[in-house]
Formats: C-alpha cells, structure tokens, sequence
C-alpha cells in the first residue's frame, strides 16, 4: 500500500523525518507534549524532532496537515519509526502513546492499577472538563470580536468551579491527605496527570477573566502551578525552543 499520510503538499522537514517528530505551536495544548518530550529528553536522552506552524495562518486546516490529523488542530505528533508511520492527534493520547513507547521505568505514569487509574481519571477530567471551558474563557474574553456577557459568564463561573475540583482534591478536603500531585498514593508523583493539567491552568491570566481574589481560593491549586513551574523540562518546554521567532529554521508555512 503507497503511503497516504505524507504526499507532494507535505512540507519537506515533515516528509523527511527520521523518529518522532512533533508539529506544535507554544500554546497549552503544544505545551503539554513539548513538556513531556523535554521531560524525557531528561530522563532517557529521547530525540525527536520539531516544526512550528502558526495556527492563525490555518496552516493546520490545510490537506498535508489533515493527513495528518483530520481535526485540523495542533500539536500532533508523527512516529516515523512505525512502518507505516504512526501519526498521534488529540494531546492526552499523545502523552499517553510517548508514556507507553518511552517511558520505560514509569517515571511519568504508574504500573499499579489502581494509581494508573487516578492518573488517566486527572489527564482525562482536564481534557473533557477543564480545556474545553478556559478554552471559551479565552475566546469569549480575548479574541470574540464582541464581548458578550452571557457566555463569558457561563464559561468563565464553570472554570472556576473546574479549578474548585482541583482544589478540593490536592487541598485533600475530603481524604485528609493534601497532595502535592495529582495521582499517586500518599501525596502523589508528578505524572503526565499534571503535565495534561498544568500547561493550561498556568496560564489563568491569560484573558483577564479572573482576578487574583477568585484564585486565593485555590491556595493549593496555585502552589501546585508554581512547584511544577520549577522544573527545568516545563522552563525549556514552554521557553524560546518552540517560539518561531527564535527559532525560524523550525517554523513552516505561510508568514503571517
Ligand atoms: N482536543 C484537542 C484540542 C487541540 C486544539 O484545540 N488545539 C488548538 C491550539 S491550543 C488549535 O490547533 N487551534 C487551531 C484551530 O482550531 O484551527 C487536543 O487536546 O489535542
């Protein structure tokens, strides 16, 4: 069978790569697998290779990049060293596939079941209840041409109840057990759990939506962001490695 996935349109860096490669802008989707290839560059020395695209040229939308991922949203990544090769969408199967393919010792997730079900109820609980609404509090308060209270209102009240959930679980209001992860026994491990989570709950800022007095009321939310915001993978995982300014070679596409 030919291979479908790259063709003509197929952008060279794309075509031409050798083991995983990830295309990604530095958003908190990207960020989430950025973070977590660093993070195992770290541990197991993990190579891969990057290409920027610029999502407000619709790059994504276009047929190379709908091969791809159908979707038509960024990050994915592509495993070149499947036969043929094994394209990834959607950021938590992402981490999910480099955790089984990668992560050997079980740095970033667990081998007891009972932990590994914490962690996928964490990685899944953000990917279908939290992204999905700080994503509308981004788009209703920063980028709709018009500001309309309604569903500013909706998604943003629904957010903060989303980081409430947060709260209650790491404050351990009901265990007894303040936790400084988000899954593990006792007060957990860092996981992939808060690799889903954090890229995006860092970013609360971000749209003016929310004031410093709605987060006080997460003081265990906010401690968890800065205790991971430490570590030198999440620095270079959200750092100027994945900026297309700073790295032009990596950038593909139209320029805006
Ligand atoms: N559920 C998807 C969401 C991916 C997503 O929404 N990516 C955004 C950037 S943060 C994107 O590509 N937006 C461009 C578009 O919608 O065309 C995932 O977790 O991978």
């Amino acid at each position: 069978m030919s291979n479908q996935l790259y063709f003509d349109e197929t952008p060279e860096p794309i075509k031409s790569a050798k083991g995983l490669h990830l295309i990604t802008q530095s958003t908190p989707n990207g960020q989430k697998v950025q973070i977590f290839l660093e993070e195992l560059k770290d541990v197991y020395g993990t190579e891969w290779t990057t290409s920027i695209i610029n999502i407000g040229t619709n790059e994504q939308k276009k047929e190379w990049f709908l091969r791809l991922n159908p979707n038509g949203r960024i990050p994915v990544i592509i495993d070149n060293k499947q036969s043929p090769p094994h394209p990834v969408m959607e950021t938590s199967a992402e981490l999910l596939y480099l955790l089984d393919r990668e992560d050997k010792n079980h740095v970033f997730g667990f081998t007891d079941p009972l932990e590994k079900s914490e962690c996928l109820q964490w990685l899944f609980f953000w990917h279908g209840s939290g992204a999905p609404y700080l994503g509308q509090v981004n788009h209703f308060f920063k980028f709709a041409p018009e500001m309309i209270h309604y569903p500013q209102e909706r998604f943003k009240n629904e957010t903060l109840r989303v980081f409430g959930v947060i709260e209650i679980h790491l404050s351990g209001k009901y265990t007894g057990q303040p936790r400084q992860y988000l899954a593990g026994n006792g007060s957990g491990k860092y996981s992939v759990a808060d690799i889903g989570t954090w890229s995006w709950v860092k970013g609360w800022g971000f749209s003016g939506a929310f004031r410093d007095e709605d987060m006080k009321t997460f003081p265990h939310l906010l401690e968890w962001i800065n205790r991971i915001a430490e570590r030198p993978a999440v620095i270079r995982g959200i750092g100027d490695d994945y900026n297309a300014q700073k790295r032009p070679e990596l950038y593909i596409g139209e320029k805006k």
